[in-house]
């Protein structure tokens, strides 16, 4: 297939946390504060430590992190060891309720662009840190129960060895799909992100939010406020100017064969 081929963009990978929907300030951030009060614990993460503590990806990684960065008084006898897990636990089941409770919605433009990937036949598959709970709620609580159905492959958590930004867990869905990184779009909000998906080879468009707009996206294929809507236009934040002011297919190929 030569790269003017309209045909050559196969699948298009999309990362969660901060990209399908604003889930950390408002969504992951209160469920670990929750959890640090269930458990007794004098633990509080406000929105400007959060953004530090989100250079680390994966919740358990973070609360590890910020143990041993911020050294917060933890009661005695307590094992660190079993508390991460603990913690980790009750602030996906907080999580996973504020979720169900409707409380997070999908960002500009995400609900209009999987329905016309649908539609066009493109594969559509999701790659994140977060755990596989969380990714399944946020997708039945926007978009239905059968949501999670729409994606040939869902890649999240533990599933591999390293988080983002290595790019073990691109590699993995890749490999379930039985695709070339090039044949895809990734579509990413944060540094670590576009690090993870470029490291595999995969062109990624990136949509920042308030915590990631000051990240570096070298190498980011377009970066971009939102993916727009017609009524909502996006404004471009890096990379040469669509001419439309909302993503759909036709520009996301556009964007495939501007790479080699
Ligand atoms: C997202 C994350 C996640 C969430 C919490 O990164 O780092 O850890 O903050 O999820 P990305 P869990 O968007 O780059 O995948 O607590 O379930 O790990
Ligand atoms: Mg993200």
């Amino acid at each position: 297939m030569n790269s003017n081929n309209p045909q050559k963009l196969r699948a298009v990978l999309f990362d969660v946390d901060g990209t399908l929907a604003d889930t950390e300030r408002d969504g992951h951030r209160p469920a670990f504060n929750a959890a640090f009060k269930e458990s007794g614990l004098n633990w509080h993460w406000d929105v400007e430590l959060y953004g530090q503590l989100l250079q680390v990806t994966g919740g358990k990684e973070r609360l590890h992190y910020f143990i041993e960065k911020h050294k917060p008084s933890i009661p005695k006898g307590l094992d660190i060891n079993n508390l991460v897990p603990a913690l980790h636990q009750a602030k996906t089941k907080h999580y996973v309720s504020m979720l169900q409770l409707g409380k997070i919605p999908l960002r500009p433009g995400v609900a209009r662009l999987l329905q016309q990937l649908r539609n066009e036949k493109i594969i559509i598959a999701i790659a994140t840190t977060t755990t596989p709970e969380n990714v399944t709620a946020l997708l039945r609580s926007t978009l239905g129960e059968d949501a999670p159905d729409w994606f040939d492959i869902i890649g999240a958590g533990d599933i591999v060895p390293e988080k983002k930004p290595a790019p073990d867990i691109y590699h993995w869905v890749l490999e379930q799909l039985g695709l070339p990184g090039h044949q895809c779009i990734a579509v990413e909000d944060s540094e670590n992100g576009l690090k993870s998906a470029r490291a595999a080879n995969i062109p990624t468009l990136i949509t920042v939010n308030d915590y990631t707009i000051q990240h570096n996206f070298e190498g980011a294929s377009l970066v971009l406020s939102d993916l727009g809507e017609p009524a909502q236009p996006f404004t471009v934040q890096a990379g040469i100017k669509p001419e439309k002011g909302w993503v759909d297919v036709g520009m996301l190929r556009n964007l495939l064969n501007e790479k080699p």
